[in-house]
């Protein structure tokens, strides 16, 4: 099937339109992503993690694309498959690793964990565990911005399965018919729970095959590769901030472990994992900086940096203590407090 991103000028040509400076940002993003999931998956298997977990493991270049072309101020809308994205903003190793491990120093003090990572300051508008209820979210946040006059892009991810679900068409309506400010972003990893997605699903391409039916473009990229992801992302926000309407892209991608933490995947066939393992896009993106001129020991600082990162926040967390009784009685609703009021 013929990609799309060159359309986007995503190919592997040596265009540099992105620059050195933004490829090893990028390239730093999805070590810091790769290693933080891997971390969180010991610490399960330590019993240090509590509650289920969901990680993007081999989908790191959709998260370090699309964040690395927002700019501050732009919002993020997370599904239950969100660690990537909160860390892609910029929130720290130490604030995801700490959420997860219900720890005082955890980005909400061990009150949301995994599936619910939040954090206002960085733009990252919550993850969602209910499958498609955050993109009329992401359009109300949108039409805000709208309304207001003010320039921030609304970002909203979700998997191959959402385009199933009625919201996903509800949004994709209202968002066109009001030209909002929007961008919807199916990271397509050719599954759901345990459900391949062609099996279910009457179109070939669950989200780009459907953006016709709302006026838009179809947009499929290759979402292994963060630089084919960074210009589409910039050329969807563009469109977006000159008040062209939405985006609807389709990232393929995959992931390399279950869909859960509890999920062997024992029902992929055999050789796909491997098969797309050679497409990594960190593998990918290593290849990339080396084309591009950027030696090997810059790579491997800055692999040896987040490893570091991602061991210091580790003890951080292992030594932080448990949050105090009393935070199940603060923030439960907007000012602060927990009362009832009719
Ligand atoms: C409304 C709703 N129905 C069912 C579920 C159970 N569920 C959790 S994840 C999931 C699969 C979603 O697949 P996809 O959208 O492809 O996302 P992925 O997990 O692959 O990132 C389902 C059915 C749910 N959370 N919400
Ligand atoms: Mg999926």
């Amino acid at each position: 099937m013929a990609l799309q991103s060159d359309r986007a000028n995503g190919g592997s040509g040596l265009n540099d339109d992105i620059g050195e400076a933004k490829r090893l940002e990028l390239y730093r993003t999805q070590v810091t992503i790769r290693e933080a999931e891997q971390r969180a998956y010991d610490l399960f298997l330590q019993n240090l993690v509590k509650g289920t977990s969901h990680l993007s493991l081999g989908q790191e270049a959709v998260a370090a694309g699309f964040a690395g072309a927002m700019q501050k101020g732009d919002l993020s809308f997370c599904t239950y498959r969100g660690h990537a994205h909160t860390l892609a903003r910029g929130v720290s190793v130490e604030k995801v690793l700490g959420e997860l491990m219900q720890r005082d120093n955890g980005l909400m003090r061990g009150k949301g964990g995994s599936m619910h990572l939040t954090s206002a300051d960085h733009g990252v508008m919550g993850s969602y565990a209910i499958i498609g209820a955050h993109l009329p979210i992401a359009c109300g946040a949108a039409w805000r911005a709208q309304y207001k006059g003010q320039k921030d892009v609304s970002v909203c991810f979700f998997g191959d399965g959402t385009t199933n679900i009625g919201a996903f068409h509800e949004a994709l309506n209202f968002a066109a018919v009001w030209k909002l400010p929007v961008v919807f972003v199916c990271e397509n990893n050719l599954y759901m729970e345990y459900t391949p997605i062609g099996d279910v699903t009457a179109v070939h391409n669950p989200a780009g095959d459907r953006a016709g039916s709302y006026g838009l473009e179809k947009i499929v990229i290759d979402g292994n590769d963060a630089d084919a992801v960074y210009r589409t992302a910039r050329a969807a926000y563009d469109k977006a901030r000159a008040g062209r309407g939405p985006s609807l892209v389709e990232c393929l991608t995959y992931r390399h472990s279950g869909h859960s933490r509890a999920d062997p995947a024992k029902y992929r066939p055999e050789g796909e994992l491997e098969r797309w393992k050679e497409r990594d896009p960190i593998k990918i993106y290593r290849e990339r900086l080396l084309q591009f001129g950027i030696g090997e020991k810059v790579i491997e600082a800055i692999d040896a940096e987040v490893r570091n990162v991602v061991d210091t926040a580790t003890e951080t967390c292992k030594a932080a203590p448990m949050p105090p009784m009393d935070i199940l009685t603060t923030d439960v609703y907007a000012d602060g407090g927990w009362a009832w009021r009719n």
